[in-house]
């Protein structure tokens, strides 16, 4: 099994087989580590794009993070062999790559380390990582103990496979002065421009060990042998030969004899990381070894940066597994998205800003450069660019390249959560240049242009085009003839115009409001005409006037964006919410989440793209993408559907039931992009995680919990109590930091009253809404509710 460990500051796993995949991340500004239970590791560092200083065996394709990720023998891991000298048996740390069973066994995620700890052959292991706070380097400690009291003869082998480095130049050799080895290479290049652009890649990889190893072995081959990585041939000798590796696949592996008392115990510390040159190199050695607890000072350091992340939420509810993982987790995997923006330098629009949106609860400074960052490169005419480039010399890639047409929609979305958390209404007025041209206008006038862009983007109908995809980036083939609109960005479009409306109501705008209200109605009207199919709203329509995700389609017959953002846009009248609800019901829902669609598309639709390419119930083709789970979530907290909603939420977490945990594969640390869906085609794999922990999920979920299901949301005046509690919970408590202060807050359901009742500091008050709040001060609320009759 698996469950929560140290009050809930970790998440253990004690097998490496009934979960195989189970991963847990770190990160810092410049690097990513994914490793999972097995000991295979994911890394990637900053330079300032994306790279790897540990890869495949052979030439990998440069590419974004992707979901289920397969793992080989050689993918590169984190790894020692132990032998015992005497016996001559040898086993791995972990678990790769020998692969023979503990006698006990834990991987455990923690926020700023992940460690195991084994007990295998008399001996304990614990083996930790950690990352520098501020640099690409992994610390590494391995802690051996010798159970026994009989002394033992052992041998320690730190096996870091470093793979095909590059197909120009590779080698790798020990260096006595920095005590390490230093993997040496040329990124492939052929046009001689590119000489100059990467004179500054860090080209090293290294493994520097605090103490002098007996011996090493730089090339992966020499050191494996024909035993294979279950039993390198290498292990057969007394000592490593001290071999080098010259157009060779490098590998750091060194050798430390060790006499352990009974009872006694070792550690031993190793730092891995590229480096540019060898003088990089001496300064980290300087830096963690060198130093007097250089080491132990940078693990501190780290840990303090993760802190940071700790969220404006603590709760105590009748699920404890819902505490745990919002108390703990879900600000983290918030944290990550919005600090670091997911280690790319050129975020899609969308993603930027719902990132941001995030950390208003979090560091709500970061939204607003955020938010300044992204208008800097808007265009005059009103249009967002698909990408905001954070970096000097990024460049747009990837799904960067190609047209959306939603990324307008995210301005007013995102900055409601952050307004109504700070009241930092001020921002609007701040002004700020284009990205086509110099002169400077105001925030608000630059959203103000976002929406005149919306509304122009329609065509004769008043639905919004969607050319090669809106939020959903693979729908690229309904619009490229530059017909096809989109049905759930012109509900979006409304919803955005909506939410911009409460804005310029807020600031006094009262005719403004009005203007954007009629605007947002326009094509919540048109949807209603053009793309309400009898019990839900169509998907679009695409270039040769065919509206799809309807009745009528055997394949992706029902879309859940549509009926969620109709709920949020207001486009849905009672009688429809209450349809829609139940085919969402009857179509889309699995015991793992919602779908995104139903039934998965089998074949190409090339009137709708290469979202109906992707293997059935997954990803966008009809798995349970949480992105879109979320937006539910949202909405049905939005039209008041406590009980469904949590349902909702609940199922976003693994590990309801031993079977729902194994089926998933996946720790309860973060929320995957998504389940494995196609519930009814593909029961085998449904529910099946897909590892990714990049997704716009946690920022509307933790939105969701502030504004929904907590009902603790920030208004002009304050903070407002509208809570929507499950029918079954009879209380909560909760700690809430807004706006400097701190509340201490109970909620109680009591019998004979008839409405809520809010108490703060003793004080009853007339309406649920706290105001006249003082930053450094500390409340103490009472929130009683009337009990509820199941909804
Ligand atoms: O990317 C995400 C995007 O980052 O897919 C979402 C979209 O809203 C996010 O902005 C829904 O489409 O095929 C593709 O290009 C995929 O769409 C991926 O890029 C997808 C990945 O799952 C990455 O996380």
């Amino acid at each position: 099994g698996m469950q929560p460990g140290d009050n809930g500051q970790r998440y253990d796993l004690f097998s490496p087989t009934t979960m195989p995949l189970a991963a847990a991340f770190l990160w810092n500004k410049q690097l990513m580590v994914q490793l999972n239970c097995r000991g295979y590791a994911t890394a990637q560092f900053m330079q300032p794009e994306p790279a790897k200083y540990a890869h495949a065996p052979n030439l990998e394709a440069k590419t974004f993070m992707q979901p289920e990720q397969p793992y080989y023998a050689h993918h590169p891991g984190r790894f020692v062999y132990i032998k015992d000298e005497k016996s001559a048996e040898v086993f791995s740390v972990p678990y790769e790559p020998v692969r023979s069973k503990a006698d006990s066994f834990v991987f455990s995620a923690g926020k700023s380390d992940i460690r195991w700890q084994l007990q295998q052959q008399g001996l304990q292991l614990q083996w930790q990582l950690c990352l520098s706070p501020d640099q690409p380097h992994e610390l590494w400690q391995l802690t051996v103990t010798n159970l026994s009291a009989q002394p033992r003869e052992l041998s320690i082998y730190p096996y870091f496979p470093v793979g095909y480095m590059s197909w120009m130049n590779q080698s790798a050799k020990f260096e006595p002065a920095l005590n390490a080895i230093v993997c040496s290479s040329v990124t492939p290049y052929q046009k001689y421009p590119d000489y100059f652009k990467n004179k500054l890649l860090k080209d090293k990889t290294f493994l520097l060990a605090e103490q002098v190893p007996t011996s090493w072995q730089c090339a992966q081959q020499a050191f494996e042998g024909e035993g294979g990585l279950h039993a390198p041939d290498a292990l057969q000798q007394t000592e490593l030969n001290g071999g080098d590796a010259l157009y060779e696949t490098p590998a750091c592996v060194m050798q430390y004899r060790l006499q352990l008392a009974g009872g006694a115990q070792q550690v031993y510390r190793f730092v891995f990381g590229p480096a540019l040159d060898e003088s990089e190199i001496a300064a980290a050695r300087q830096r963690y070894f060198l130093t007097p607890d250089g080491f132990v000072k940078a693990q501190q350091q780290y840990s303090d940066y993760i802190a940071q992340g700790h969220g404006c939420l603590q709760i105590e509810t009748p699920d404890t597994a819902l505490d745990n993982f919002v108390n703990h987790w879900l600000p983290r995997q918030v944290y990550y998205h919005g600090d670091v923006n997911r280690l790319t330098t050129d975020p899609q629009t969308r993603n930027y800003l719902q990132d941001n949106m995030g950390m208003s609860y979090v560091r709500p400074e970061a939204f607003r450069t955020a938010l300044l960052t992204a208008l800097a490169q808007q265009h005059s005419s009103g249009e967002m660019p698909d990408g905001i480039l954070l970096h000097p010399d990024a460049e747009l890639k990837y799904i960067n390249q190609v047209p959306h047409t939603d990324q307008c929609v995210w301005l007013p979305v995102c900055l409601a959560a952050y307004l109504a958390e700070t009241n930092d209404t001020a921002l609007l007025q701040q002004t700020i240049a284009f990205g086509d041209s110099t002169e400077p206008a105001t925030v608000f006038e630059h959203i103000c242009r976002a929406m005149s862009w919306l509304l122009h983007k329609r065509d004769a109908r008043g639905l919004s085009f969607i050319e090669q995809g809106d939020w959903c980036d693979p729908m690229n083939m309904v619009g490229y003839k530059g017909r096809g609109v989109s049905g759930w960005l012109s509900l979006a479009a409304a919803y955005a115009l909506n939410c911009w409306a409460d804005i310029c109501q807020q600031l006094g705008k009262q005719s403004l409001a009005e203007q954007y209200r009629n605007d947002a109605h326009s094509f919540n009207q048109a949807v209603n005409r053009y793309l309400w199919d009898g019990k839900w709203y169509g998907r679009g329509i695409t270039d040769d006037n065919v509206v799809f995700g309807v009745n009528k389609d055997a394949e992706g017959r029902i879309y859940l964006n549509p009926q969620s953002w109709a709920m949020l846009s207001g486009a849905a009248n009672n009688e429809q919410l209450q349809l829609m609800l139940a085919e969402i019901d009857a179509q889309l829902a699995t015991p793992y989440g919602v779908q995104m669609l139903a039934p998965a598309y089998t074949a190409m639709r090339d009137d709708v793209g290469r979202v109906t390419q992707k293997h059935p119930g997954s990803a966008e083709n009809g798995s349970v993408y949480n992105h879109a789970a979320a937006f539910y979530l949202y909405a049905l907290y939005q039209i008041n559907q406590p009980d469904k909603a949590f349902d909702v939420l609940r199922q976003m977490l693994p590990g309801s039931t031993e079977q729902d945990c194994l089926q998933r594969g996946q720790l309860p640390v973060f929320i995957p992009n998504y389940y494995r869906g196609a519930y009814r085609q593909f029961p085998r794999t449904a529910g099946r995680s897909s590892q990714l922990f990049n997704t716009g999920t946690v920022h509307w979920v933790y939105r969701s919990l502030i504004e929904g299901l907590f009902g603790i949301k920030g208004c002009p005046e304050g903070l407002l109590l509208q809570p929507q509690l499950p029918t079954a919970w009879p209380q909560v408590k909760l700690t809430r930091q807004f706006r400097g202060a701190e509340f201490v807050i109970l909620m109680r359901r009591q019998s004979g009253i008839s409405k809520a009742q809010l108490s703060v500091d003793g004080r009853l008050l007339a309406e649920p809404l706290i105001t006249d709040i003082v930053a450094g001060r500390h409340y103490q609320v009472e929130l009683l509710l009337p009990v509820a009759s199941a909804s």
